[in-house]
């Protein structure tokens, strides 16, 4: 958690000085779900992820270099520099994007899990996405072939009650995503995401009940973000109190405090991971400053467009 939380604050600064440019969504606030539910699936497991996964790509293990060259649109970065913030992804962790589409990664989520299944592969996918893809019709969609067709997809919803602007129950009229999920028939609880131990069992319980072939299962974390929804926005749609009482629950510093109280990590230990993971993040920013930027001839490189006869 303090790694992601860190690489995310240095992403601001390098924001800032114009390093990194184009949209940027930080998960700042909410890296208990990412650092907790990871530790649920396997090497062997497949990841999706939303347009806010800084934090899934690096827990999952897509390295910060790979990352921060990617944010720098260098050909270093894990996707040539194509990609962006918005567009992290790694074949060789398994970790499929990185989609700016509101609820894109789900048909993804279910191709992959149906595409295991047809080559008799023991894997499951896990799939995050934030509480507004349950508007879109794809969520639908998803969900219901999964259940019908019993594919092992953990389906990983980080509801921070906002969509952009949009309060949750501004849009929906049933707000207890459990209840949805619910309805097509398959497994789904709510979790306390602030709560990293917490989110860690919810998803180790629901991964096994899809690896043992009980079809998809659906969580919901309780989560919020403390940073506006891209680098800027005007945030009229929630109150300074409201952040505030969140912060309150910050994940990385509650549960520091919890491994303080239990004699686990004190402040010297605390300050030896800050030192590390300060390094790390150095260490990355100079690799994507000396990153290449892509040669001007492979700008339509993987843009495709249908021959005019
Ligand atoms: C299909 C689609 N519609 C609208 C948008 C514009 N948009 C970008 S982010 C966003 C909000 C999504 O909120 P949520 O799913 O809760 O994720 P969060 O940003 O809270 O993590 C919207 C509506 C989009 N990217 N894709
Ligand atoms: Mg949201």
């Amino acid at each position: 958690m303090l790694r992601v939380r860190r690489f995310e604050e240095r992403c601001v600064e390098l924001y800032s000085a114009a390093l990194i440019r184009g949209f940027m969504h930080l998960y700042i606030g909410e890296e208990a779900v990412a650092v907790g539910a990871m530790d649920a699936v396997g090497p062997e497991d497949a990841v999706v992820s939303t347009y806010r996964e800084h934090g899934h790509a690096l827990v999952r293990g897509v390295s910060a270099r790979a990352v921060m060259a990617e944010m720098f649109g260098r050909v270093e970065g894990c996707s040539r520099g194509h990609g962006g913030s918005m567009h992290l992804f790694d074949t060789a962790t398994r970790f499929y994007g990185g989609n700016a589409i509101v609820a894109g990664g789900l048909p993804v989520a279910v191709g992959l899990a149906l595409a295991d299944r047809l080559a008799g592969q023991d894997r499951v996918t896990a799939c995050f996405f934030g509480e507004g893809a349950v508007a879109e019709g794809a969520f639908h969609e998803s969900m219901n072939l999964a259940a019908l067709w019993h594919l092992p997809v953990v389906f990983l919803c980080e509801n921070n009650l906002y969509a952009m602007g949009t309060a949750l129950r501004r849009s929906e009229s049933q707000t207890d995503l459990t209840v949805k999920a619910a309805s097509y028939a398959m497994p789904a609880w709510a979790v306390d995401g602030m709560d990293v131990l917490a989110c860690r069992a919810a998803a180790r319980r629901a991964v096994g009940l899809v690896r043992a072939g009980a079809g998809p299962c659906f969580v919901e974390f309780r989560t919020y973000r403390f940073r506006a929804h891209s680098m800027y926005d005007p945030e009229l749609y929630r109150s300074k109190e409201e952040v505030e009482r969140w912060k309150t629950r910050d994940p990385l510093e509650t549960f520091a405090r919890r491994l303080g109280d239990a004699g686990l990590i004190g402040p010297a230990e605390r300050e030896r991971l800050e030192a590390e993971v300060a390094a790390e993040i150095d260490d990355a920013v100079a690799f994507a400053e000396a990153g290449t930027l892509e040669p001007v001839e492979d700008l339509t490189r993987q843009v495709y467009r249908r021959a005019v006869p």
